[in-house]
């Protein structure tokens, strides 16, 4: 595998057509199109600040949160690509209420819907910090030839053919499975092509990173209260304590425990009883990736992939990351 490094983004996937049961064509142009989008919106994030994209439009998205103007825009991008694929018959986007569904003949046909965040943690773009895109990529389940239904995208996790992120950050890279590994690729502004950087991504089973909003201390069940007590106390083994590294941005917290191990928390609070991340397009595709590179992802009882989803933009509590530290979670969770 490591002699595939540096391969672009289509040429790995048109090498490693065994991973993808369907036809590759349709798993490249689609991927390829996303990286598309993406490579506009890295364009729009990279120059933020020096043009008129900061800050937010004064609407108001699906879950009450202000719109940023690169959230609008990049919506825009990815519903653009996503349409002009050919592969995807609708999309359900953290900015949208309700499902888009693609008209043309071709996208009725198409095989796949997306779900997707196309920039979470915009609120930190006007102090530029890491966001990212998420996405999940399912077989449709209504029949082809007409328009996307609301079934298509409630689907279990465990359904989904391929889950990825972008991350826009000191690079930007495109992380994704389908199923068989995870990969990442990192986009060369020389060539504008994603290439393979990160061949085979496993996340270590332990890690020492933890981040959570500590600021919610008193608003969380008392398990998680005593375990953030437990990862701040002196380690027995390693002699010191964990380090609590919570950026405010999902892609990038995430991002950094797969490749160094460690473990995301956004549990229940008394505010919001299912959490604050969505099901469809922030913890499936991140509990696909981490399910594929060796770890765990759980709502605090339920592995996240089973879940069944009832609503488009459906919360979850989410714990997420190296295995055993979910497990140790789970433990003070199960002994509350
Ligand atoms: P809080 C960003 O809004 C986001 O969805 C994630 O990217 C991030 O991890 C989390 O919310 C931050 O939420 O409540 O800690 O500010």
């Amino acid at each position: 595998m490591d002699n595939y490094l540096g391969i672009t983004l289509n040429e790995f996937i048109i090498r490693r057509q065994s991973d993808f049961k369907y036809a590759t064509g349709e798993l490249s142009r689609l991927l390829s199109h996303i990286g598309v989008a993406a490579k506009i919106v890295n364009r729009e994030v990279n120059k933020a600040g020096l043009v008129d994209v900061l800050g937010d439009v004064g609407t108001i998205n699906t879950q009450g949160e202000a719109q940023q103007k690169l959230d609008v825009y990049a919506d825009s991008q990815f519903i653009h690509a996503l349409r002009a694929s050919g592969e995807v018959c609708g999309m359900a986007s953290e900015e949208v209420d309700d499902i888009v569904t693609f008209d043309s003949i071709l996208a009725k046909d198409g095989n796949y819907i997306v779900c997707i965040d196309p920039l979470d943690g915009s609120s930190n773009i006007d102090v530029n910090v890491s966001i990212g895109t998420i996405f999940s990529i399912y077989r449709r389940v209504s029949q082809r030839g007409h328009l996307a239904e609301n079934a298509d995208f409630l689907q279990e996790g465990i359904k989904q053919v391929a889950g990825g992120y972008v991350i826009y950050g000191s690079s930007t890279m495109l992380v994704y499975t389908t199923g068989k590994g995870v990969n990442g690729f990192t986009l060369d502004p020389s060539i504008g092509e994603f290439c393979l950087s990160h061949a085979n991504l496993v996340i270590p089973e332990n890690g020492s990173l933890y981040s959570i909003n500590e600021g919610y201390m008193r608003k969380f069940d008392e398990s998680i209260q005593r375990y953030i007590k437990y990862v701040q106390e002196i380690d027995p083994e390693t002699k010191r304590p964990y380090k609590a590294r919570y950026i405010g941005s999902l892609v990038a917290d995430f991002h950094r425990n797969l490749l160094n191990g460690g473990i995301y928390l956004y549990p229940a609070t008394q505010d919001q009883p299912n959490g604050k991340l969505r099901l469809l397009y922030e913890a499936n595709p991140l509990a696909f990736i981490v399910e594929q590179s060796g770890g765990m992802a759980v709502d605090g009882a339920n592995r996240i992939l089973d879940l069944k989803p009832n609503t488009l933009h459906q919360r979850t509590p989410l714990i997420i990351g190296s295995t055993n530290m979910v497990k140790k979670v789970m433990e003070f969770i199960e002994n509350d």
